[in-house]
């Protein structure tokens, strides 16, 4: 189902939300990716669908200014989140940036599983925290993706992987319900990330 994925569209505010819904017209369960700017939110998204051209991705953080809706053939609901907590925008702008995702995830009933995406090399930023503590107050299911795997050794990830994890469950009252490393140069990373999201679907 995840090679089946195509772009909807780009929402700025949440009247632009689309209804996402199977041939039976029943609700699409949706998967939000979110995480700081440039933490590989559109990478692995392109990454997990095999589709290299779906989400721009970008080494200039800040890139995705707006909640792009993707549907997963005719099971699932996807959304790349922009990324929270980019400096080198004006104050006001980030503000319009927190407020819409903020309400997207407070609002969006076929939400099912969010994302959360942290570098694995450094610590949860204050920010990454934040999130994590907001998801589970208002008890969304919270899928821990530690990305870039690939810039360490096989000691260094599992030792980052479970330093960071405890960090972020340490900060939160409900536990996630899971986490997990990725790297898009890596397509095992990819097979096991499906499956955790079907299990959850
Ligand atoms: N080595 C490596 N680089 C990655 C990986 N994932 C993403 N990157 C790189 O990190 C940079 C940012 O990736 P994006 O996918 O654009 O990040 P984003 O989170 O969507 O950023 P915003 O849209 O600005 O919020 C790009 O240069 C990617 O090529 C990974 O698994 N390994
Ligand atoms: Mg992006």
């Amino acid at each position: 189902m995840f090679t089946k994925a195509k772009f909807i569209l780009s929402a700025a505010k949440p009247e632009h939300y689309p209804e996402l819904v199977n041939i039976q017209g029943e609700k699409l369960p949706e998967i939000a990716i979110v995480g700081r700017s440039n933490v590989g939110k559109s990478s692995l998204l392109n990454h997990l669908t095999q589709n290299k051209k779906l989400a721009r991705v970008s080494a200039t953080p800040g890139k995705t200014q707006l909640i792009n809706f993707f549907q997963l053939g005719d099971a699932l609901a996807l959304v790349d989140l922009p990324g929270y907590g980019f400096a080198k925008v004006p104050k006001s702008k980030r503000d319009a940036w927190g407020d819409l995702i903020q309400d997207y995830l407070q609002n969006r009933e076929t939400l099912s599983l969010i994302l959360l995406l942290c570098d694995l090399r450094h610590p949860p930023t204050k920010d990454d925290l934040l999130f994590a503590q907001w998801a589970t107050h208002f008890k969304k299911p919270l899928l821990i993706v530690f990305t870039k795997s690939d810039k360490l050794n096989k000691g260094a990830i599992a030792h980052q992987c479970a330093k960071n994890f405890a960090l972020i469950s340490d900060a939160i009252d409900a536990k996630p319900v899971g986490h997990l490393t990725y790297s898009i140069k890596d397509a095992k990373a990819r097979t096991t990330l499906a499956k955790e999201i079907e299990k959850r679907m």
